[in-house]
């Protein structure tokens, strides 16, 4: 029977959901509750992006030095705006702020930290191509429940994440998100208001027949790279090569295709930046969080990305993450990448 026709809500989902977690105290399913409202209102600024003057950039540069687009600054706000209030954080940080988005003061603090990329895939919001969402929840591990969190409560390995997900601005806006009991996708209904469970459980396939990675890197990734891209081009019936190429360049939009149908999305470590270009905390973590919830594999190329030890808030970590053949495939040729060597010399230079 297809779920499309089922008329469980999110935040019913949410609540059904609570018993699993012994420690819930209806905190954790209202911050929910508040990060889909921030969710709701940046859809509806997407949609309507081609007539209001939300296209193209603030004449602004973000902590990275890239253009900011009004897209990400609205989406960035709006987050924070909706998220401040609710009595549930103690601390946020966002891809577009430098630092830690402190709670104020005169508000009520919380057991939460949240951390999110406001609207992945910029350079794709001008020409209409599937934009996201990216956020991760962690507990906080400072004691101090009425003051503001610190980085140490920010800057968690990703095993420890409560929950993690995406929305997905696309043909419709679609949520995908874990609170570690597997992965489930909701679909918005904009007639209702309402997200609507349209694909529970959400289970990879071992292995794909996609691949996607920005073939435009190709001369400068190491030599396992190579050979791993070169060998899903052979011709071979019996492991169904050569794989179809796929790349979209919103890091969201090819997880998730990666999710439902298959196969390995891969931003890796190249001679021209030793980490890649993803972001751990804020895109790889939570990403990898909801690749393994749905039964795949995700590591920075040697090491499974969850058990990374965070050195600063906007790092950026190798990914190739995907169906579990796919990815053990992969690290069989690149396992002999120098990658550790010049991540680890990496490490020492950006360490500030
Ligand atoms: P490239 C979008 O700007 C982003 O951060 C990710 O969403 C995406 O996967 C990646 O950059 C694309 O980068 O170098 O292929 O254009």
């Amino acid at each position: 029977m297809p779920y499309r026709s089922s008329l469980i809500t999110i935040e019913r989902h949410i609540a059904d959901q609570q018993h699993l977690h012994p420690y819930a105290t209806g905190a954790f399913s209202r911050l929910l509750r508040d990060l889909m409202l921030a969710i709701r209102v940046i859809s509806r600024e997407v949609r309507r992006a081609g007539f209001a003057d939300v296209f193209g950039t603030t004449g602004d540069e973000n902590v990275h030095g890239e253009a900011v687009r009004k897209l990400d600054d609205f989406s960035n706000e709006t987050i924070i705006k909706a998220m401040r209030y609710g009595g549930h954080l103690c601390a946020m940080a966002s891809e577009e702020a430098e630092g830690i988005i402190p709670i104020p003061d005169a508000l009520q603090k919380g057991s939460y930290v949240l951390l999110f990329d406001p609207l992945d895939g910029s350079s794709n919001i001008d020409i209409n191509v599937t934009i996201g969402t990216i956020f991760s929840i962690f507990r906080r591990v400072s004691p101090d429940i009425d003051q503001t969190g610190d980085m140490d409560d920010l800057t968690q390995p990703g095993y420890r994440q409560v929950a993690a997900g995406y929305a997905l601005y696309g043909s419709s806006t679609a949520l995908v998100y874990t609170t570690g009991n597997g992965v489930d996708m909701f679909t918005y209904d904009p007639t209702l208001g309402e997200f609507l469970l349209s694909n529970p459980s959400i289970k990879m396939p071992e292995h794909g027949g996609y691949y996607s990675i920005n073939e435009g890197n190709s001369l400068r990734w190491h030599e396992g790279m190579q050979n791993y891209i070169a060998y899903l081009k052979d011709e071979d019936s019996e492991t169904k090569r050569p794989y179809s190429l796929r790349y979209i360049g919103t890091a969201v939009a090819d997880v998730h295709r990666t999710l439902m149908y298959g196969g390995i999305f891969l931003y890796p470590a190249d001679k021209k930046s030793p980490r890649g270009k993803l972001r751990l905390m804020y895109e790889v973590n939570p990403l990898a969080m909801l690749i393994e919830q749905a039964g795949g594999l995700a590591v920075d190329g040697r090491n499974r990305v969850l058990d990374l030890v965070p050195e600063s808030l906007h790092q950026r970590c190798p990914l190739m993450c995907g169906s579990v053949k796919d990815v053990e495939k992969a690290q069989t040729f690149v396992e002999n990448d120098p990658i550790s060597e010049e991540v680890r010399e990496n490490i020492a230079a950006s360490t500030p």
